[in-house]
């Protein structure tokens, strides 16, 4: 089954086929869907005999570790990519996103594929379809159209990029398609109990205790409507917590009952910070997050903003009590 059988990937193909050398790259502060994508695809383009390498800005996360082959995974910011003509960028909604200096991509054919409605289409070829549930599920059609059969290790990389990006299933772009594809992941070998050990039964308790300390900061603003939650650097460095580990906080805010949108703040670096927001019950946070700079799908989206945290807390209630207006 193709999930989305309109979807022009020749360009796609034709390039790869013709590519000396293909490295795959994801968005800085990766997640399973950008790893598992490249995952995905490695797997597919070395069973095609293609020289192919996978290189991110930043670190594999913890979740994803458990995956075959993260472990090639090379992380740098300025790596040596003399060898490379196509790069292929997955899940990455604007190419400052990569992390990578411009001088990087300079001679080489960049393919950007990705499901973030966002996307200025910045790649020399593109296919961009905020249609699809996860970039991993992009990679379940391309895989088809570069005539490969589905192997066990990119069957496991695309249900974590899948698994991960619906929130477990619970997203609105699931749907009957979705899990026809997630059967044949399943057939194909992918193990969904050792899927979710890895990912959700695996939490470090360092993770717990920031999140004890997190939920002391939530406040419920809006009339009950929407829910606000942050750490700072002191709460990480009294757990032994980094920064990675509150990924996904925002999740066990976003179950509150009548709330329509989640506010997750976390420190960056110095006086930057991270903003992430999800919605619920047709709020739409993608044009919340671009209105402070940043982007993202209607119901996930997120930014980042300097100041105080009771300037970014100031500066980020001004856009999101807009969204009441309405
Ligand atoms: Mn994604």
């Amino acid at each position: 089954m193709i999930l989305f059988p309109q979807e022009k990937w020749q360009p796609v193909v034709d390039q790869l086929k013709k590519a000396k050398h293909v490295m795959l790259t994801t968005h800085c502060n990766s997640d399973a869907d950008g790893i598992g994508s490249e995952l995905a695809l490695f797997h597919c383009l070395q069973a095609m005999g293609i020289q192919v390498s996978m290189l991110n800005r930043d670190v594999v996360p913890r979740i994803c570790k458990y995956l075959p082959d993260s472990s090639l995974i090379q992380v740098g910011e300025n790596p040596d990519v003399s060898t490379v003509d196509t790069i292929v960028a997955l899940d990455a909604g604007a190419k400052s996103r990569l992390g990578f200096p411009d001088a990087l991509f300079a001679g080489k054919t960049l393919v950007n594929i990705d499901h973030h409605a966002s996307n200025p289409n910045y790649g020399d070829i593109n296919v961009v379809n905020p249609d699809y549930c996860a970039t991993g599920a992009m990679m379940f059609d391309l895989i088809q159209h570069l005539g490969q059969p589905l192997s066990k290790a990119s069957a496991e990389s695309i249900y974590a990029a899948v698994l991960t990006d619906t929130a477990s299933f619970h997203l609105d772009r699931v749907n009957a398609d979705v899990h026809r594809m997630t059967a044949e992941l399943i057939e194909a070998g992918a193990e969904p109990a050792v899927a979710a050990e890895a990912i959700y039964d695996s939490q470090p308790l360092a993770r717990l205790k920031l999140l004890t300390l997190a939920l002391q900061t939530l406040s419920i603003e809006d009339d009950g409507r929407s829910a606000w939650m942050h750490v700072t650097q002191t709460m990480q460095d009294e757990t032994g917590a980094n920064h990675e580990d509150s990924e996904g906080f925002i999740d066990v805010s976003r179950t509150i009952e009548g709330v329509e949108v989640v506010v997750f703040i976390r420190p960056e670096k110095g006086e930057r910070w991270k903003v992430s927001f999800r919605a619920k019950a047709g709020k739409d946070v993608g044009e919340v997050a671009a209105t402070l700079g940043g982007g993202g799908h209607k119901y996930a989206a997120g930014c980042a903003v300097s100041g105080s945290l009771d300037e970014v807390y100031a500066k980020v209630r001004t856009v999101v009590g807009d969204v009441f207006q309405t």
